[in-house]
């Protein structure tokens, strides 16, 4: 048992880049049916970013449900918040190892709505 949940723990350091350190930055984002605003966003190595994505619309819930929209960013990232419903606020704190262009998108709707924008780890 102790042998897994340390394997447990390992490998969510590993495949996980969200943290509880305390961030270095906040960068607040709106989505909408007309995309995150803003989309093209810059931030420095190493830090650690507190994100605050606030919903200004339903996006597909007319055809889905009250699904709200997301904020994921790809893999190596991978770091997804979801269901964020219209006037809500969600939070997650990313700590930004990897340096490259990192895509982040709406799986709901980024196929219906420009929901997709673009990390630029410098
Ligand atoms: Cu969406």
């Amino acid at each position: 048992m102790r042998v897994f949940l340390l394997l447990l723990v390992s490998l969510s350091v590993f495949s996980c880049t969200k943290t509880e350190e305390k961030p270095d930055t906040i960068i607040s984002i709106e989505v909408s049916k007309d995309g995150y605003k803003p989309s093209d966003i810059t931030v420095s190595r190493g830090q650690v970013v507190l994100f605050k994505v606030t919903a200004l619309d339903e996006g597909i819930s007319a055809a889905f449900g009250n699904v709200g929209h997301c904020f994921y960013i790809l893999p190596p990232y991978d770091v997804m918040v979801k269901n964020i419903k219209k006037g809500q606020t969600k939070e997650v704190k990313v700590k930004m190892v990897y340096p490259g262009d990192f895509v982040f998108t709406c799986p709901y709707c980024s196929g219906i709505f420009p929901t997709n924008g673009v990390i630029h780890v410098r």
